[in-house]
């Protein structure tokens, strides 16, 4: 699962790319966005796994991961104030087309001769998106119009949802606004810009509060405050030193923890377990996920041989203190092919080879 990091150039997408991933790239200049993409693979933080470290002491511990690419540049080419700048619009798409999410970043620090307007940029920023799809569609339509006239194999349900979007986003709405069109199958191949999930982040100054500055995020967008500066900087510190900074400074949990658990649950990510003394690990899979099917994550073996899933919740586990306990007090079941595994569960399959 892979999420973009968006936004007008100068915004601090690398700088919240390397707050993130803990990286190095380079960050630009007020005068122009560097043009290099980064990506990196992040664990996802979870207190439950370290808690399941705790009691196997395992030889490895495995995070869940997402990965997070910077594209660098502006949709349009163009800066907040209408300069033309190097990134070319065709390379942003292409490499933002694969994407499964967007994590948008929005500007809330002074730059020379520039105050922040973090809510003119998240609508200026919001428009490229949804124009961006608008030509995108407007050339698809024409196609299937044409095809339908001459008699060919134009498809009578994709011109109506094609129309559909378009009305959306004329309206000026992004797609993601609209849940059956943005899931719909049909125009998942056209892998639509303002279609994706999306987080904004507000990239405040150190000197701000968070909590101070007052966003209207559109519709069903969490809005996650990060200090992507500071951030940066308390990466390149010794944990024990960063926790002691943030004591110093009041800030709890790293807002980027925050940031990577949010783009997880964005992409319908929950997390099961599996423990021992060899590895403890957490594995991704889709909500709604059947216990066989998610036996397939591990190994396609587990699945094909799939017998039954011993399943104990992590809360039920914790509470017992130790796995032979929590069977004895009856919690952990013995569950089938569909069972649907829930975030928390810790998971043994039991498959023939
Ligand atoms: N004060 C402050 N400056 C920042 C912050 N984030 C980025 N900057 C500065 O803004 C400029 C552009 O940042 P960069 O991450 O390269 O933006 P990008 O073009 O969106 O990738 C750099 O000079 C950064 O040091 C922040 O949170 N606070
Ligand atoms: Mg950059």
């Amino acid at each position: 699962m892979k999420i973009g990091i968006v936004g007008l150039p100068g915004s601090g997408k690398t700088t919240i790319f390397n707050a993130l991933t803990g990286g190095h790239a380079e960050t630009s200049s007020y005068s122009g966005a560097k043009k290099e993409v980064n990506l990196a693979i992040v664990n996802v933080p979870d207190k439950r796994l370290d808690a399941l470290s705790d009691m196997y002491k395992p030889k490895k511990t495995i995070h869940a991961q997402v990965q997070y690419v910077d594209v660098g540049g502006g949709i349009s080419g163009k800066d907040a104030d209408g300069r033309a700048k190097d990134a070319s619009m065709d390379e942003i798409l292409r490499l933002l087309r694969p994407v499964d999410a967007l994590v948008h970043v929005i500007r809330n620090f002074e730059r020379p001769g520039d105050a922040a307007d973090p809510q003119r940029d998240l609508e200026a920023f919001e428009s490229e998106l949804v124009l961006t799809d608008l030509i995108a569609l407007e050339r698809r339509i024409e196609k299937v119009e044409k095809e339908i006239i001459k008699g060919k194999k134009g498809d009578p349900n994709e011109f109506e949802l094609l129309k559909k979007a378009y009305e959306v986003l004329n309206s000026g709405h992004a797609l993601r606004s609209l849940n059956k069109i943005a899931m719909s199958p049909l125009l998942k191949g056209y892998a639509l810009l303002s279609a994706k999930p999306c987080i904004v982040v507000l990239n405040s100054a150190d000197e701000l509060s968070v909590g101070e500055t007052h966003l209207v995020a559109p519709e069903g967008v969490v809005t996650v405050e990060i200090k992507g500066r500071l951030e940066m900087e308390l990466k390149e510190l010794q944990p024990d030193e960063a926790e002691a900074f943030r004591k110093d400074l009041g800030l709890s949990i790293p807002a980027t923890d925050r940031l990577i658990q949010e783009s997880y649950a964005l992409l319908g990510l929950i997390s099961f377990f599996t423990v021992g003394e060899d590895e403890v690990r957490a594995w991704d899979i889709a909500a709604g996920t059947h216990a066989q099917k998610a036996a397939g994550v591990i190994h396609s073996d587990i699945e094909k041989g799939f017998i039954r899933a011993e399943v104990v919740s992590y809360e039920d586990l914790m509470s017992h203190g130790s796995y032979v306990a929590a069977q004895r007090a009856g919690k952990v079941r013995l569950e089938g092919k569909d069972y649907v595994i829930k975030d928390g569960d810790v998971v043994n399959f039991r498959f023939n080879v």
